[in-house]
């Protein structure tokens, strides 16, 4: 790595230098600033990381005012937050308001997030393993809307670049990523680690070191060591300088921490004691300072500009194959706990700031200006910074691409539901079969759906689209089986116009995708329809990833089956209990789950309008296996879209309506023929999304704090019945999904669901145990019905 610096000038060198010096002074000074300057009402620690920021600066340095060009895409770790809003700031695109805000209401956010901190972020990050990941991802999506002629090509293809903490390695959503992005042959991402050897607790692991190399490269990546800087390189060709290499490279990484702490007495001390006999060594550590053998003996290669700008040159000469950069690096370099095995949350004291601030050339009242104490002219600091790559706009109006909406048509393709038996899982494929044909009005929709699934295509009913539609891989790869004229359902070509992602079993992976794929109007211009099926249970398998993809605003449908205790004889762990309660909760997530066909074609006809809505969501449909009669009928669209319509309308002041969710309908039913015997004025609710008719009760009631009149849609529907009337409810799922509907007008709720583990049997013993049957539910009818 010692090779000339490829193509920079000497002039942009010292250029660089200066923003390096920038970015540490401005990034330390945010997190000083929000903890220490500004007024504190709470009391709370503000908080912020001073030392991971300073362990990558450099990197940053040069990757964003060198290598990066406006295509690319990058995932910041999350600790270095104000090193990417300092960033920003010398590129014109960040406020010092915001800066300055930092961790503050409306300020910059403590981690990058697409949302709130705006298009600048290409991906928030966060929680840690999933930023680095989803590049991956990315990189394939931006390949597929390419291939497909989908995407916006005013520029040439970006690369996908993860700037890691070394402790990200640990998350094993990492591995899983990398096996899927092997298969997928995935190109142009790099992820550069910070290989501080630190993480929140601890000093990592000597021996892990080699297992990384290893595993990068067992996945077919290029692996970059960057471990030295040029002061350290040429020290070890001079004459004793391969034993001081020898020796760096066995010290174990909890000393050299201690020592970068303890600083160039510490060093010396080291040092001597190991090889004080050497008198060659002798020769290159004697002549030096105790500051110079501490610069000497802290010159990694991730501190070294000269150093990553040929690392980053040289892999982008060699292609696009993905490449891991281990940038060895110090955590808190240049800051007083360089090294300190403490140093994660450590700020400096007023005193290190006042010294810091001295070193730097900074003067009062002056700490936010772009080049104050920089030696070289701001007038050349800005024309640097504007001929950068990635200060030329990608928009006009900034890094964010967009992609014009979609007409949605007026309903979705009709299904002959008369007289037919079908679960709402067949219901799913039959529709999305249809829009596979490609015909009509549903046409550009289907040219932009994209489907994926984590190894159950098929058993989730995506089998009739695959087969229309095909599987996508770069390469033209040929169905063995076909081509051997072995029958099959299944047609499993692959070529770069297939229109479903096949994955592996791992459920993070598919929500990476579909996040990825659900920000493509974003990151490339396309507007795409990601679809991902997933066993209902398994979604808490994947739950951060799809947390994480909803944080960024993904748009995209998420349609989990089989679901509850309905999949009988599968078993207890396959049968979800919680996930109508995740529906509820999540954020930027229309979650649905419909009993009967017509409800479900009319949901997945707004999901791809709600899809697209710039108020709208990522979409979830929770369906089943059950097949249920399937009925004639004229259905109020809004009302199955709000949330819960009326199958019989109560008569006025109903005292009791029983309230059904999902596959226990035809139970919910036939309870209620028998209780309209005795109650003829009772009403029957199939309630089709509690999650949206929750949101819409809250929304209202914010409204109406406001002083504003408002009604909600569940408000509206519970109006016919009597003011303390009873409210029977029964879902395949948690209860408390649907037991907060007492609240909404004072009416007695009896929760009927599920709430213990399922195990195997068929429908009718555990309809009957966990007491959803028909004869359970009138019992709570009963129940409700008894005078208090
Ligand atoms: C999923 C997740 N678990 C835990 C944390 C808390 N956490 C934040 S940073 C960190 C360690 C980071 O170490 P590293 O990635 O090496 O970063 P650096 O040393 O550069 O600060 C941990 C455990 C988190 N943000 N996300
Ligand atoms: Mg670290």
């Amino acid at each position: 790595m010692n090779a000339p610096v490829i193509g920079l000038q000497r002039p942009s060198l010292a250029a660089l230098h200066q923003i390096e010096r920038k970015l540490l002074w401005l990034s330390a000074w945010m997190v000083h600033h929000a903890n220490h300057v500004r007024p504190n009402r709470d009391g709370l620690k503000v908080g912020g990381h001073q030392a991971s920021c300073a362990s990558v600066v450099s990197i940053m340095t040069a990757l964003y005012f060198d290598r990066l060009r406006p295509q690319d895409r990058v995932a910041v770790k999350p600790h270095a937050s104000p090193v990417f809003h300092a960033i920003n700031y010398l590129f014109g695109r960040q406020t010092v308001e915001k800066m300055a805000g930092l961790r503050q209401f409306g300020g910059a956010q403590a981690y990058p997030s697409r949302v709130k901190d705006g298009a600048e972020v290409d991906f928030s990050t966060g929680s840690v393993g999933l930023g680095v990941a989803i590049t991956s991802f990315a990189s394939l999506i931006q390949d597929y809307v390419r291939l497909h002629g989908l995407a916006d090509e005013t520029h040439p293809p970006g690369r996908h670049i993860a700037i890691a903490g070394d402790a990200e390695l640990d998350e094993g959503n990492i591995y899983e990523a990398l096996l899927e992005g092997w298969k997928h042959d995935v190109r142009n991402v790099w992820w550069i680690v910070d290989y501080n050897r630190q993480s929140l607790d601890s000093v990592v692991q000597d021996r892990l070191f080699g297992r990384f190399e290893g595993l990068f490269g067992d996945m077919g990546w290029n692996v970059v060591r960057i471990k030295h800087g040029r002061a350290q390189l040429a020290a070890f060709a001079r004459p004793g300088g391969e034993a001081l290499r020898a020796w760096i490279d066995d010290c174990p990484n909890s000393h050299y921490a201690a020592l970068t702490f303890q600083g160039g007495a510490a060093w010396r001390a080291a040092l001597l004691g190991d090889l004080g006999r050497d008198a060659k060594l002798r020769k290159i550590i004697d002549p030096l300072t105790d500051d110079e053998l501490s610069h000497l003996m802290t010159n990694l290669g991730g501190h070294d500009i000269e150093t990553l700008l040929d690392a980053f040159a040289a892999a982008d000469a060699d292609g696009d194959k993905p490449t891991c950069f281990i940038a060895y690096t110090i955590k808190g370099m240049g800051l007083p706990f360089a090294g300190h095995k403490d140093n994660h949350s450590g700020m400096m004291t007023a005193d290190q700031m006042a010294e810091f601030r001295e070193q730097m050339g900074i003067r009062d009242g002056h700490e936010w200006d772009r080049f104050e104490g920089l030696s070289l002219p701001a007038s050349e600091m800005e024309r640097f910074i504007a001929e950068c790559p990635f200060a030329q706009p990608l928009t006009p109006t900034g890094r964010a691409l967009s992609a014009p909406v979609v007409p949605v048509p007026p309903a979705a393709p009709t299904l002959k539901l008369a007289g037919r038996t079908m679960s709402t899982q067949t219901g799913f494929g039959e529709i999305l079969g249809e829009i596979g044909r490609a015909a009509g009005p549903w046409k550009e929709i289907c040219d932009r759906i994209v489907t994926s699934s984590p190894d159950v295509t098929v058993s989730t009913n995506l089998g009739p689209w695959v087969n229309r539609r095909g599987l996508f891989d770069r390469h033209i790869r040929n169905d063995v089986f076909r081509d051997s004229k072995v029958a099959s359902l299944q047609r499993w070509g692959m070529s770069p116009q297939g229109q479903h992602i096949e994955l592996g079993i791992a459920e993070q992976n598919l929500f990476l995708l579909l996040g990825a794929a659900g920000l493509s109007q974003s990151l490339y211009g396309a507007r795409l329809f990601p679809i991902g099926t997933v066993y209902d249970p398994f979604v808490n398998r994947g739950l951060d990833a799809l947390i994480y993809a909803c944080y960024q605003d993904a748009r995209f449908l998420l349609v989990s089956t089989p679901s509850g205790i309905t999949l009988a004889p599968e078993g207890g762990q396959h049968q979800s209990v919680n996930t109508p309660l995740i529906g509820m909760a999540q954020d930027r997530l229309a979650s649905f789950e419909p009993a009967y066909v017509d409800e479900l074609a009319i949901l997945m006809r707004h999901a791809f309008a709600h899809m697209q809505a710039p108020d709208g969501s990522a979409v979830w449909l929770r369906l089943s296996t059950r097949g249920l009669a399937q009925k004639q009928r004229t259905l109020d669209v809004d009302a199955v879209i709000a949330g819960a319509h009326w199958v019989v309308e109560p008569g006025a002041a109903a005292p009791i309506a029983l309230a059904y969710q999902g596959p226990v309908a035809p139970d919910a039913e036939a309870a209620f023929e028998l209780l309209r015997e005795d109650v003829p004025n009772a009403g029957l609710l199939a309630i089709t999304s509690p999650d949206r008719l929750h949101a819409g009760w809250l929304a209202v009631q914010r409204t109406r704090r406001g002083g504003r009149p408002a009604i909600s849609h569940v408000e509206r529907i519970l109006a016919p019945l009597a003011p303390g009337a009873a409210l029977v409810t029964v879902l395949d799922g948690h209860p408390s999904a649907l037991a907060w509907l007492g609240g909404v007008a004072g009416q007695r709720v009896i929760p009927m669901g599920v709430d213990r583990f399922g195990q195997s049997a068929d429908i009718p013993d555990l309809y009957r145990d966990y007491q959803l049957d028909a004869d359970a539910i009138l019992d709570a009818c009963a129940q409700a019905l008894l005078p208090r």
